[in-house]
């Protein structure tokens, strides 16, 4: 068992570009290596702890690794972390379709299984590389490190790195991203940033998708922002439509500004 969010043991990651069919398989079991400690049933709950220390001080090293290579290159890298279908990759399509011509886009995918995500950001037009996590609900520092090396952005480009829809798990692993940006949807109900503080807590900006849905939804988006704030006072708020296009512009000149 993970030792921070309890995913999957012996677990298997792959990488894969759209139309390979080879799939490069990589054993990902360095942070898993430690199920034995949980065999016949030890379970001391301080031990459980020391592990959890231990995973993560091991994803914050190859993190900070991560960081000092996208610095040196002068690469953006933007990790969007969500519950499940908020519309990160909705977004994503919508902003490589509309800046490719202005901005160097590079795209890693993280999804427990398929090619879905990989296939919709190719055919939008950006290099992807597709990390599927297995029983793995996060990505982690040493995955993004693995397709960051097969996806070899250029110097100045903007990398985004579109996390396992969850809520939870993600919040807790760096990933030598520059900045984290939250996304949440009108249909999820505005107190999810109470329910799920640490996620809100350790971005530094929070889209609200979806705001088309707001005539036929019960969702109070001053709400919503106010409960962000309560768990993170600095949090930046950015509110759009990837359907209708409402307030995409200031997401792109967020977006621009980061390259300065
Ligand atoms: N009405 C409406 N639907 C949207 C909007 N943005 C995305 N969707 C829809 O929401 C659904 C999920 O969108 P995705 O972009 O796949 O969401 P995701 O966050 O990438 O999902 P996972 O990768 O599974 O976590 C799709 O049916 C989209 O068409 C929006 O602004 N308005
Ligand atoms: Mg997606």
């Amino acid at each position: 068992m993970c030792g921070t969010c309890g995913c999957g043991e012996d677990n298997h990651v792959t990488y894969t570009k759209p139309g390979k069919d080879h799939h490069h398989h990589e054993h990902h079991d360095h942070e898993h290596g430690h199920e034995h400690e949980h065999e016949h049933g030890h379970h001391h709950h301080s031990k459980e702890i020391q592990l959890e220390m231990d995973v993560l001080a091991k994803n914050n090293l190859t993190a900070q690794r991560n960081r000092g290579y996208f610095e040196a290159l002068n690469i953006i890298t933007l990790n969007l972390v969500s519950s499940p279908g908020s519309g990160k990759t909705s977004l994503l399509e919508k902003t490589i379709r509309e800046l490719k011509s202005e901005l160097d886009l590079y795209i890693i995918e993280g999804d427990q299984q398929t090619m879905h995500d990989a296939d919709r950001i190719n055919k939008a037009g950006a290099p992807v590389i597709q990390v599927n996590t297995g029983n793995g609900c996060h990505l982690d520092a040493d995955m993004v490190h693995h397709a960051v090396k097969e996806l070899n952005p250029k110097q100045g480009s903007v990398l985004f790195i579109e996390n396992v829809g969850n809520l939870v798990c993600p919040s807790l692993f760096d990933l030598g991203e520059s900045k984290r940006v939250v996304i949440i949807s009108t249909t999820e109900g505005e107190d999810k940033p109470i329910k799920y503080p640490t996620m809100f807590e350790s971005s530094q900006l929070c889209v609200i998708n979806k705001t088309d849905l707001l005539p036929y939804v019960d969702f109070d988006v001053e709400k919503a922002k106010e409960y962000a704030r309560q768990v993170n006072p600095t949090l930046e708020f950015i509110e759009l439509s990837v359907t209708s296009g409402e307030g995409l512009p200031n997401w792109y000149a967020w977006l621009k500004k980061l390259q300065k």
